[in-house]
């Protein structure tokens, strides 16, 4: 009977594995960068749960991933980012959570530090924890659904082939934009850095860290690993970071989750994504 059929449906247990890769045709995607409104991405994905949460309904998910964005000054940027990514995310059958950290107070911009808010507050909303961490610039958004967002056994440089870089790697170690990391990958390395105020060098710092430890950066091909970049304006560089670089290999055991201090000002479950914001100045 019907209810016997749902009741099957609704069994975990029963349902088949998520595939691994997407299969057979699927590849580039389309990007619309049009700036729309947020209510009306909402109707757009019914099927979403309360703070940017999805679960695919027909199988068992591979993969557990938080989506963890750093985030201020880019509302522009937000509906036309989760109305690409939701879709994306969905075709690709991952169970995940898309996490927009924003940073209060009017410090320099700390996209290092606003991420490992984002890995400690993320892993509170999920029962059983993530296991897999994307760090994701606002501004980016996937060309080919063959690009995986899930964690590899080496840490995983995503944005490797860029519209605006005309699809080019800028240099090898680069590790900016979007990245992948596991569980352990990120808490082995100590998360990121928090010294990082302004703009550069702290998803360099990251690459040193993973280095140290001993592990390498894996890559899709550059046919595959393809984004677009919204436009917004260019930030002022941070004068300090060639000084913190050379310090990284040094000192990171003691700059990093272990040291984290900030307050979360406010978390908010909305829609198609949990908001956090949080105050990540230094007490003076
Ligand atoms: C590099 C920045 C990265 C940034 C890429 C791409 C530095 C450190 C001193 C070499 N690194 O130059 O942070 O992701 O450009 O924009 O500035």
């Amino acid at each position: 009977s019907t209810t016997e059929n749902s009741d099957i449906k609704r069994n975990e247990t029963e349902l088949p594995m998520c595939f691994d890769e997407v299969p057979g045709d699927f590849g580039p995607v389309p990007v619309n960068k049009t700036e729309v409104e947020l209510d009306w991405v909402e109707k757009l994905y019914p099927e979403i749960q309360l703070g940017g949460m999805y679960t695919p309904p027909n199988c068992t998910a591979r993969h557990k991933v938080a989506i963890i964005i750093p985030f201020r000054d880019r509302q522009q940027h937000l509906a036309v980012f989760l109305r690409h990514m939701h879709p994306f995310l969905m075709m690709q059958q991952v169970e995940y959570g898309i996490f927009v950290v924003e940073q209060a107070g009017n410090s320099e911009f700390n996209r290092a530090k606003l991420m490992n808010v984002g890995f400690v507050e993320s892993q509170k909303l999920k029962a059983g924890g993530w296991q897999c961490f994307i760090f994701h610039d606002i501004d980016l958004l996937p060309l080919d659904l063959r690009n995986m967002y899930s964690c590899p056994r080496q840490p995983r440089h995503m944005s490797a082939s860029i519209d605006k870089f005309h699809f080019k790697l800028p240099y090898e170690d680069i590790f900016g934009g979007v990245s992948a990391m596991t569980l352990e990958q990120f808490t082995k390395v100590n998360g990121f850095s928090n010294k990082y105020w302004g703009w550069g060098g702290e998803d360099d710092d990251m690459f040193y860290r993973l280095k140290k430890v001993g592990y390498h950066i894996a890559r899709y091909k550059m046919s595959i690993a393809r984004y677009a970049m919204l436009d917004h304006k260019k930030s002022t560089a941070n004068p300090k970071r060639y000084q913190l670089l050379s310090q990284t290999s040094k000192v990171f055991q003691k700059d990093g989750l272990s040291t984290l201090q900030y307050q979360v000002v406010k978390v908010t479950l909305n829609h198609l994504y949990t908001h956090i914001l949080a105050n990540i100045d230094e007490p003076s």
